[in-house]
């Protein structure tokens, strides 16, 4: 049975969106808590199994055994009780260890809108700044994260730093991460929200601490509105100014574009963010993505189309 398992984990325990390969605090406790139960269980058949097969094929004793009400007793009630006691206290300790209570850290605000994440920084002029669909934090800090809907539940879910936390309108969730490994990682929305719910991750990367402080500094007050060729800027204008920004200052209905040319992937992880695939995306995201909140813009013509692309790649 065990033998049977090994298979199975062996494709679980690893990659950016495992929860059995923690990269921070409440991951770790999460993880821990599932070897426990697993092993627990386990272990728990195994006995199980075995009193039931002697109780099958064992050798009939005449008296001198446990009485029935001791096995009763004993195996009904006060070894479950105690086994789930035991369980109850481990977990409501992990859990409380999770709550984000006690010192104040840093906070960010992420809204969950279909099917884009929006991400709310303190800047480093006391200003907030936003960023879309990518999520930067230090290693070794605890970072608060306010979770919150523009529309329809959401649930934001990384899972090597953390549990799940539900994003539900008019509500404010937290959950409390600290990283305690750089890399890149991802997220997802964890609860089924519309037709391109699948659709709607995000990058993660876990920084050094003076490269965090850099990734601040660079998008406070970050302003790419007049880089990038002037034809570029003027279909912006036209075309996409109302729901897009190319200010990190203001947020929008679609997701922040300023540090656009930066961000690893395109349509909330939909597709690796390249000159090629930022053209496609332009021009045909309503095949790349069906559905998504961003209105067609088939009927632009390819010199528009390149225009608009040197324009958000503009750094
Ligand atoms: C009515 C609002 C609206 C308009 C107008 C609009 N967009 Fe969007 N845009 C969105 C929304 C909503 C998304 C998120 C789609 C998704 O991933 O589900 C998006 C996503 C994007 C993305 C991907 C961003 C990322 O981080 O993944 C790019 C690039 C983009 N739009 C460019 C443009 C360009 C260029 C124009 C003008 C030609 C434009 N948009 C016009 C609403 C709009
Ligand atoms: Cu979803």
């Amino acid at each position: 049975m065990v033998a049977g398992l090994i298979p199975f984990l062996a494709g679980c325990t690893d990659g950016p969106l495992s929860a059995l390969a923690p990269a921070g605090e409440a991951a770790s406790e999460i993880a821990w808590i599932t070897w426990v139960m697993m092993i627990g269980t386990l272990v728990l058949m195994a006995i199980m199994s075995a009193l039931g097969l002697y109780a099958v094929y064992g050798r009939t004793r005449g008296r001198g055994g446990p009485s029935s009400r001791a096995i009763i007793g004993w195996g009904g009630v006060m070894i479950p009780a105690l086994v789930l006691v035991l369980l109850l206290v481990y977990g409501v300790r992990t859990g409380d260890s999770m709550l984000p209570v006690g010192e104040e850290p840093m906070e960010i605000r992420v809204t969950g809108h279909q099917w884009w994440w929006q991400f709310e920084y303190p800047g480093a002029d006391g200003e907030t700044f936003y960023t879309a669909n990518e999520l930067h934090l230090p290693v070794g800090r605890p970072v608060d994260i306010r979770v919150e809907s523009a529309d329809v539940i959401h649930s934001f879910w990384v899972p090597v730093l953390g549990g799940k936390v539900d994003a539900i309108p008019g509500r404010s969730n937290q959950i409390r991460l600290r990283p305690d490994r750089v890399g890149p990682y991802r997220g997802q929305c964890a609860e089924f929200c519309g037709t391109q719910h699948a659709h709607m991750g995000f990058h993660v990367e876990v920084h050094e601490e003076p490269d965090f402080e850099d990734f601040v500094e660079h998008m406070t007050g970050l302003d790419r509105t007049e880089a990038g060729p002037e034809s570029g800027r003027q279909a912006f204008e036209t075309h996409c100014a109302t729901c897009h920004s190319r200010t990190t200052y203001v947020d929008g209905t679609g997701p922040n574009l300023a540090s656009l040319a930066e961000r690893p992937y395109l349509g909330a992880g939909t597709l690796q963010h390249t000159e090629q695939a930022l053209r496609l995306w332009i021009g045909r995201h309503q095949q790349i993505k069906p559905g998504n909140h961003m209105p067609d813009h088939g009927d632009l013509d390819e010199e528009t189309v390149e225009a608009l692309a040197r324009y958000l790649e503009a750094r």
